[in-house]
């Protein structure tokens, strides 16, 4: 069988013995129960007719809120080592609100899985805003109040997911919630995120925590050719997505003059974004082509973009697509890796990458298969070439709300029948689990 981990003729290399392996999924896309808990931003962008393709919203999700402990139970039986999951802000403001952590993560440690959560992953408040300054420290509050709460059986955090697409989406753009279309007016929402992170790295180690990461998407930019606007193209959009997100963290610094657009005492500022992390989480999914802009406005993997934006996003050739038209290209995360090492060399902490992962229909879901192989075989290169690389999640364990495709985008290990709630596990399930017992 093709990519079989069994396959004697082709077996999945041998990662390093302590080498952490984990599932991802957040708050908003999974728990439902909107009823028990404030508002956020999500709810009110999903309430707004046509902003979510099927017209659907998370209230229910995968009643995961309910469910949990039958998703504990796929976790175990998957034997991954660590769950990824997002602790809801919102929640955590109502009423026993973190009574529901407390339960999963005690239900998590006796299935011998470690917690791994996420403080921050969209579903900010309905009443705080990331353009506000004021928004990072509310965050590091609510950070000391979880940590407080947890912090006796949660050893690894992470601090903020994605503060890229939440920008660009999310501010930028408005194809996500809060469903602003500031342009490059969106940075100090990016700066403030940033400052979120580093004030909840200080809040964690003051409880006393000693593993703590982001998780920041990256990934390769690709010139459309070697024409001069095409290559400067893409360096902008390295900038954008990559350096952006990952200097202030890494070397305290924003690149290329872009500190002179952040708001703020922004070296102050710098100071607390690169509190020294004990590893740096990447989420990747696909390297982007990037040209110079074609002065029209372009749809693309679901994102408008608008004729304004300096570059032009393309579609890489000759390569197969996912549901969601994302290019399949498992070499552009050893490319990424590598890149990364090269660029930061000391200053990179060991990687975590915090989710990788594609969205295909079916329960037979070989195409998933297929694109896990392939992107471990590439992590174990990227391995192989030096790059400390201690742990890897897939995105995701289940089915789920995926933010503006509402259910129509499947990333699950497990499928989840959105009518019944029912979970099946899918073929990829069954491969994971088989790779995994193959390292053990
Ligand atoms: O579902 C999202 C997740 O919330 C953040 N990273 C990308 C995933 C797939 O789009």
């Amino acid at each position: 069988m093709a990519n079989d981990p069994r396959d004697a003729a082709n077996p999945m290399p041998r990662f390093p013995a302590d080498f952490l392996w984990g599932v991802s999924t957040s708050a908003h896309q999974i728990e439902g129960a909107a009823d028990q808990r404030e508002p956020s931003v999500w709810d009110t962008f999903t309430a707004a007719p046509g902003r979510v393709k099927d017209g659907s919203t998370a209230a229910v999700a995968c009643d995961h809120y309910h469910r949990y402990p039958e998703d504990v139970a796929l976790l175990s039986g998957l034997g991954v080592d660590a769950y990824r999951f997002s602790i809801s802000w919102p929640r955590v403001n109502s009423p026993g609100g973190l009574d529901f952590y407390d339960r999963l993560v005690d239900e998590l440690c006796a299935a011998g899985v470690r917690p791994v959560p996420t403080l921050f992953h969209w579903d900010l408040p309905v009443r705080l805003d990331w353009l506000e300054r004021d928004t990072a420290a509310r965050f590091a509050e609510y950070v000391s109040v979880v940590a407080g709460r947890l912090g006796d059986r949660v050893t690894k955090w992470i601090t903020v997911n994605e503060p890229a697409e939440h920008t660009l989406l999310g501010h930028a753009l408005g194809t996500h919630a809060p469903g602003r279309q500031l342009l490059f007016d969106a940075l100090p929402a990016a700066h403030h995120q940033l400052l979120g992170h580093g004030l909840a790295v200080q809040a964690l180690r003051a409880a006393g925590a000693t593993d703590i990461g982001i998780a920041n998407s990256h990934g390769p930019t690709w010139p459309a050719s070697r024409e001069p606007a095409d290559v400067e193209a893409a360096a902008f959009y390295d900038l954008l997505l990559n350096r952006l997100f990952a200097e202030p963290v890494l070397l305290g610094e924003y690149p290329e003059g872009l500190g002179d657009l952040m708001p703020g005492d922004v070296q102050a500022d710098l100071k607390v974004i690169s509190e020294p992390l004990d590893w740096y989480g990447i989420n990747y999914y696909a390297p982007t082509k990037v040209g110079a802009p074609q002065g029209t406005e372009i749809e693309f993997g679901g994102i408008r973009m608008p004729a304004e934006l300096p570059f032009s996003v393309q579609q890489i050739e000759d390569v197969p697509v996912t549901d969601f038209g994302w290019p399949v290209v498992p070499e552009g995360l050893t490319e990424l890796l590598t890149t990364f090492r090269n660029r930061y060399g000391d200053r990179l902490p060991p990687v975590v990458i915090t989710e990788n992962g594609c969205s295909y229909e079916g329960v037979d879901d070989q195409e998933r298969i297929a694109y896990l192989d392939g992107h471990l075989r590439a992590l174990h290169r990227a391995v192989e070439a030096g790059v400390d690389v201690r742990g890897y999640f897939v995105w995701s364990l289940l089915d789920n709300f995926e933010w503006a495709e509402g259910y129509e985008r499947r990333f699950g290990l497990v499928h989840v029948d959105f009518e019944t709630l029912a979970r099946t596990p899918k073929a990829s399930y069954a491969w994971l689990r088989d790779v995994l017992r193959a390292q053990r």
